[in-house]
């Protein structure tokens, strides 16, 4: 029997899918009945002929993103992630309730999350910047850089060297410019697997792994930016805001929602300030929005 080879899975073109065996790449097809495979993935292909394989196996993964897909299911976007980076900028104005979604999903998730604020070479506002004092004392890493003016890069090359990281973030932050900056010649790779095979092509990838210069791989993805809370129950949200991990055991009922409940820990460190009303207000919203909350409140 042909022996295996195992292989990272680097992108999606088209109908297949690139996967990286010693600095070659194939271009595969999966075995029928496989569980659909993400960039990211490990996994172990037959080849088919000298450039082409076929995944036979996924190897355990140590995380997943996924992002919803057609009729309610979900689709896994990126495997084996340790860093989320959630980008953000000066301009356009920072959406906090989005961060909070990331950081909750992160949490969830057990992948480590970053902040990166972009843009520095433009005006900050106050707002801004005791919001983000409350996330470090959070214990989130914060980044502040600009990519136009070469700020701050250096120190967020070294969270992002030795790692499997995803930037992820609103449309306009500098997502495409960080990436841009970081790999020149990004494309170049993956480009020329489209090219010299029929396979899909480059416009229709969805996800590609790039290796960093320095060690360590960056996700790029179009489809990461819209990874919700359609599969988070309300009790995966209230974990997610990281301060409330410690409270929740102290709330007087076990199945406290920390909502207007009595005796509830959270709420009692939002009136003595411990946790900002700001933050747990994005709480409350974002519960509203989850659909088990819905169904189930009164
Ligand atoms: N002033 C300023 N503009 C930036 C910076 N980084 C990116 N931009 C601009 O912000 C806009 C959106 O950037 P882009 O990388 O496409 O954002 P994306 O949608 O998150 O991928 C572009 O016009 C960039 O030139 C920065 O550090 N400072
Ligand atoms: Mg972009
Ligand atoms: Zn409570």
């Amino acid at each position: 029997m042909q022996s295996l080879l195992e292989g990272l899975v680097v992108s999606h073109l088209g109908k297949g899918i690139a996967v990286e065996v010693n600095q070659q790449i194939y271009l595969c097809q999966t075995r029928r009945k496989l569980e659909t495979v993400a960039v990211g993935d490990k996994v172990q292909i037959s080849e088919v002929n000298g450039e082409q394989g076929r995944i036979e196996k996924l190897l355990p993964r140590r995380s997943i993103l996924l992002r919803p897909a057609r009729n309610g299911k979900t689709r896994p976007v990126a495997a084996n992630l340790d860093n989320v980076f959630v980008v953000f900028a000066v301009e356009p104005a920072c959406d906090f309730l989005l961060i909070d979604q990331y950081l909750a999903l992160t949490e969830n998730l057990n992948i480590n999350a970053q902040l990166v604020l972009n843009k520095i070479d433009l005006d900050n506002s106050d707002e801004i910047e005791q919001q983000l004092a409350y996330y470090q004392s959070l214990g989130y890493p914060l980044h502040k850089v600009s990519v136009k003016k070469s700020l701050g890069i250096e120190t967020l090359k070294q969270a992002l060297t030795g790692h499997v990281s995803i930037f992820t973030g609103q449309s306009g932050v500098g997502k495409s410019s960080l990436t841009n900056f970081l790999m020149p010649e990004k494309s170049l790779k993956i480009n020329s697997v489209s090219a010299t095979t029929k396979h899909g092509r480059h416009t229709t990838t969805a996800a590609t792994l790039y290796h960093l210069p320095d060690g360590g791989d960056l996700i790029d993805s179009p489809g990461v930016a819209i990874f919700g809370l359609a599969d988070t129950t309300e009790q995966q949200l209230a974990w997610g805001y990281r301060e409330f991990q410690p409270l929740i055991e102290n709330c007087r009922f076990h199945n406290c929602r920390h909502v207007n409940d009595k005796g509830c820990a959270v709420i009692e460190a939002v009136e003595n300030k411990t946790i900002p009303n700001s933050r747990y207000q994005r709480f409350l919203k974002l519960r509203s929005k989850l659909p088990a909350a819905t169904a189930y409140s009164f």
